[in-house]
């Protein structure tokens, strides 16, 4: 059995990978571990709607009773999104053999979307934060940068939520031989506010360029992942005050409460959306369907 046996593509996904037409991937776990019922479901949508008006087919992955999915319809991101956190497990890397061997369910990560999006033959995938080496814990290195050391997948995401150590977390990506774009900035986005202030490798002023690189990654036979950084739109930007009061009390919340491993991150994004208020959330969807449309604008270009 080869590993694409393995997958179930809806009709749509199935037909658009056949013909070479672009597709993106989208995760799972945003819906299920990221936000609250109907706002995890009403994102899911509209990133699925944004990559369509560019042109391009959307492929939301997660795990259904065991069967990996590529292609999610409106009643499965309704039951996941129903479920939540409670009821389906979050999907790394060490995740995927236990919910596919025992059947369970499972919300796909940024690694585990990577992972089932390169076995289906998709390039692109867009997102919101990617993870990264937590604040204070050095030790703990999300299973999504090791992800993107090995795995050749264009990730398009708005940096990385400053709940992370951000310089840190492009150390790894350095070692993991990652290339780390900005889209149209030259420093790396702190996913509610549009910079860092820490540098990038590469800016990058269009889908092409992107795409350009991606095709060099494959002459050279690099099997590595690469980073895109969108920074959020300008009008939905939080102040950096508000997010990092935010994510301060947040983080000492979880560290207080012993809150460890997998855990960490769904319980400080969910803290940082509670304490902001509607801000987060909007700064937080209006990012996930920037990146969307992005995403579909590099798969059409690299479909060309
Ligand atoms: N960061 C966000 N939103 C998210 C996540 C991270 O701003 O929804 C999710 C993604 O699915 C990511 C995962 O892959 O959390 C990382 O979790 P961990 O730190 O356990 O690797
Ligand atoms: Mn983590």
């Amino acid at each position: 059995m080869t590993l694409h046996n393995a997958l179930v593509f809806s009709n749509e996904v199935a037909a658009a990978i056949w013909a070479g037409s672009p597709v993106v991937a989208l995760e799972s776990t945003l819906i299920t571990h990221g936000f609250p019922y109907p706002a995890n479901v009403d994102t899911a949508l509209a990133m699925e709607a944004a990559i369509r008006a560019e042109g391009a087919i959307p492929a939301t992955i997660a795990v259904i009773k065991g069967s990996i999915k590529v292609g999610l319809d409106g009643n499965e991101i309704e039951m996941l999104a129903g479920l939540g956190q409670a009821g389906v497990r979050k999907c790394s890397r060490r995740d995927l053999p236990i919910v596919a061997g025992l059947r369970q369910h499972g919300a796909t990560t940024v690694a585990g979307t990577m992972i089932v999006a390169h076995m289906a033959g998709i390039k692109v995938f867009a997102t919101g934060g990617i993870g990264g080496v937590h604040r204070g814990h050095p030790q703990d290195v999300s299973a999504d940068l090791i992800e993107l050391g090995r795995t050749p997948i264009t990730v398009v995401c708005a940096g990385a939520k400053s709940i992370l150590d951000l310089p840190l977390t492009l150390e790894v990506l350095e070692t993991q031989g990652v290339p780390v774009l900005g889209y149209g900035t030259d420093t790396l986005p702190a996913f509610y506010s549009r910079s860092s202030g820490l540098p990038i490798d590469q800016r990058v002023d269009s889908p092409e360029d992107v795409a350009a690189i991606a095709a060099a990654r494959d002459l050279l036979g690099l099997g590595h992942g690469i980073l895109v950084a969108v920074p959020v739109p300008e009008a939905d930007a939080l102040p950096v005050d508000v997010a990092e009061t935010a994510i301060a009390q947040a983080t000492q919340e979880a560290n207080a409460q012993g809150i460890s491993g997998k855990d960490i991150t769904p319980f400080v994004l969910g803290r940082v959306l509670e304490l902001t208020g509607g801000r987060s959330q909007s700064a937080n969807i209006a990012a996930l369907v920037n990146n969307a449309r992005v995403g579909a604008r590099i798969a059409v270009a690299l479909s060309i």
